[in-house]
């Protein structure tokens, strides 16, 4: 029995390290270093190339290195027959409301345009903002995005969640939910901050149909993926007027090519898909913990419903 950290585009020690300290007897395999595929039983999945993971014959379970999942749901190599888990992390969900409450902050309090300003030496104030006059709007009230909005409830927004399922959170002045009540939702969003899961409801759900329903100079987060957004109906909707401008985490080619016009774009703040990074120290537990499940046939600690795609 062995787990296979099948992540290319991250450093494999901080997992390794992490795993050791909490159960030394682990087998550690580091893709694409494997001399006993047949001894996998566990893996722990990111950015990894398509169909690889059906040469483990012998895998019970698969682990997503982050919250989300569509990287491995949509590779066509995926055997889809065993079970799949994400992770649910403290940490990552602190540091995703970091990122929110920062991305808001910026916008609200203008410091893009005072960027701008600077670069011209231009020194001239903005018009105050009330935050109780600035409404956020989340779609994607799940782990993280439930507790972005408390955050930015605690620092006087008022905030509206959008999800399937209606909520009942004491700090959303209301929630909408189904697809039903998304044009209300949109109608009333100064600022619309995306944590959906990428499926195949929510892809290109960030389009022009959408933009046109959001207030003027509505201002739009997109720290989810990058599948979410048509890239062209943003820049024309901030580039007409109709937008403020844009903060993207994620984007439909990652890295962002150096010829995408999204860099330049003064109105376009630019993070290299870093919203919240998943911290080894804090959820390898998990990992473990499944890993040991997975080979014990237990159930496992934050499995996928697959019918659902998240
Ligand atoms: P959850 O599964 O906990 O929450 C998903 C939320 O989206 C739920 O509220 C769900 O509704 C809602 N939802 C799903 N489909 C629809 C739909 N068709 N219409 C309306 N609402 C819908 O996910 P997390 O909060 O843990 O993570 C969200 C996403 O954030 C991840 O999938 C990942 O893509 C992204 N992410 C990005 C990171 C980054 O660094 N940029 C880091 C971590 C995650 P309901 O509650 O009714 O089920
Ligand atoms: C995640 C991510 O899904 O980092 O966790 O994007």
């Amino acid at each position: 029995m062995s787990l296979l950290l099948l992540c290319p585009t991250k450093d494999p020690q901080p997992w390794k390290a992490a795993i050791a300290g909490l159960d030394p007897s682990i087998e550690v395999c580091v893709w694409p270093e494997v001399a006993k595929p047949e001894d996998i039983t566990f893996a722990l999945v990111w950015n990894h190339p398509p169909a690889v993971l059906d040469r483990f014959k012998n895998l019970k379970a698969i682990s997503s290195l982050g919250a989300g999942i569509d990287h491995i749901n949509n590779d066509p190599g995926f055997p889809s027959h065993l079970p799949l888990t994400r992770i649910v992390d403290p940490a990552l969900v602190q540091s995703m409301s970091e990122y929110v409450v920062t991305a808001v902050m910026q916008h609200f309090r203008g410091f893009t345009t005072y960027a701008t300003q600077q670069a011209g030496r231009v020194w001239k104030d903005l018009p105050p903002n009330r935050i109780s006059d600035c409404r956020l709007g989340v779609m994607g009230m799940g782990v993280l995005g439930s507790d972005a909005a408390t955050k930015l409830h605690a620092l006087g927004f008022s905030v509206d969640g959008w999800s399937r399922q209606r909520k009942t959170m004491s700090e959303l002045s209301q929630s909408f939910a189904g697809q039903d009540e998304l044009p209300a939702f949109l109608h009333r969003a100064n600022i619309l901050i995306c944590l959906l899961p990428l499926t195949s409801s929510t892809e290109g759900i960030l389009n022009q149909n959408l933009f046109a329903q959001l207030p003027k100079d509505a201002y739009l987060i997109n720290a989810a993926r990058g599948h979410h957004l048509v890239e062209k109906d943003l820049l024309e909707a901030i580039n007409s007027g109709k937008m403020s401008g844009a903060c993207l985490d994620v984007f439909r080619e990652e890295p962002l090519p150096a010829i995408h016009p999204f860099w330049q774009h003064p109105k376009i703040t630019i993070t290299p898909h870093i919203a919240s990074l998943t911290d080894p120290r804090s959820a390898a537990h998990q990992v473990v913990e499944n890993y040991h499940r997975a080979n014990e046939g237990r159930p496992l600690l934050n499995a996928v419903d697959l019918t659902r795609e998240y």
